[in-house]
């Protein structure tokens, strides 16, 4: 917001200084009561206040961003996260994904936001991606796949997140199919994978990871307050979304090649080793319908097999997972 730019502002101009709340309502042009609600938003967003009285406040830490900069100090890759678009807010980094690679972005090109307005998930569905606490991110990468191999590549990508979320905060996250990751059942991340296409040639896949790290556990709304989950809430302690941005980038950048090399198999065994609804039954809410069943793996196309009870099996291509319990 525009008044929130003019605190940040001033608290910068002041140094050291203590800003009475009289002097942000001018300088910002509305009432205290209003100055007292943005430096609780600012408080959301990261920001440390000290407040003395008669004195008034202070910025005492910032929050840490994902700037090319921060992300780029200390990454160990070859190519993903070597090119890095920066902003505070967009609509959705994917909508610019997009764009860069139609433009011929090079692969491994890493799109970062700050905060995304219009954050989506699968069929539309929204994304919510608030300032400063997750990484919300866009990676192009142009495999010389057949276009049916693509939905591989998300299932690549979590492998890379969950291996990277493990390294940097020793939690044990795990995989329900195709592209969520949970926390204590709780989602923690989502993945969004769409693809450019020439005839049926891969031009470009765009891997969409949104990662929820330093939200507390009240900071979602309320109606994902009981599916969603952050890190920070998880393990108790905030952390730099930068230096798991760079651990997400060299796992994916080992195991994608991998899989160009290799296959898809490696990949097979790694995904079904952290996934949650192996074995169990489920529901699989289809758009066409729910279809009941055990959860058998994944096919060499990353396909679920499920197994009814009058023994039939099933491939679902797309699907939400429900544990039938
Ligand atoms: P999905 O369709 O599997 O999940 C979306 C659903 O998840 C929503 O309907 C809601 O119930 C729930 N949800 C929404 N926001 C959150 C959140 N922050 N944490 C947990 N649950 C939530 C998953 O889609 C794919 C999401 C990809 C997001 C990335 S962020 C960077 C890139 N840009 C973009 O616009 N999307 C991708």
């Amino acid at each position: 917001s525009e008044i929130r730019k003019r605190l940040i502002e001033a608290f910068t101009n002041a140094g050291d200084e203590y800003l009475s709340g009289q002097f942000l309502a001018e300088i910002a042009g509305c009432s205290r009561t209003a100055i007292w609600k943005h430096i609780e938003e600012l408080r959301k967003e990261g920001f440390v206040f000290e407040a003395v009285k008669k004195k008034g406040y202070k910025i005492i830490q910032a929050p840490e961003n994902v700037t090319a900069d921060e992300i780029s100090f200390g990454l160990k890759t070859d190519f993903i996260g070597r090119a890095i678009h920066y902003e505070e807010e967009v609509d959705s980094t994917q909508k610019i994904a997009h764009r860069l690679a139609t433009e011929g972005a090079v692969e491994g090109t890493v799109i970062v936001a700050e905060e995304q307005l219009s954050g989506r998930g699968r069929l539309d569905r929204k994304w919510h991606s608030p300032k400063y606490s997750g990484i919300w991110m866009s990676i192009i990468l142009r495999p010389n796949l057949p276009m049916q191999k693509a939905p591989q590549l998300t299932l690549v990508t979590a492998v890379a997140v969950v291996q990277a979320i493990e390294e940097v905060t020793g939690l044990l996250p795990q995989i329900k199919w195709p592209n969520d990751i949970l926390i204590s059942g709780k989602k923690v991340t989502g993945i969004l994978t769409e693809m450019q296409a020439d005839a049926d040639r891969i031009n470009a896949i765009i891997v969409g990871i949104g990662i929820n790290v330093n939200q507390k556990q009240d900071d979602f709304p309320e109606e994902i307050q009981q599916i969603a989950t952050s890190l920070a809430a998880e393990s108790g302690q905030n952390m730099s979304r930068a230096r798991l941005m760079q651990a997400v980038f060299a796992r994916l950048e080992r195991l994608y090649q991998t899989y160009l090399k290799e296959g898809f198999f490696p990949i097979k065994l790694l995904w079904e080793s952290y996934a949650l609804s192996i074995g169990k039954e489920i529901i699989a809410r289809t758009v066409t319908g729910d279809i009941y069943g055990k959860a058998l793996g994944i096919t060499e196309d990353g396909v679920l097999n499920i197994q009814q009870a009058n023994g039939e099996i099933v491939q679902v291509y797309s699907a939400d997972i429900f544990i039938n319990e």
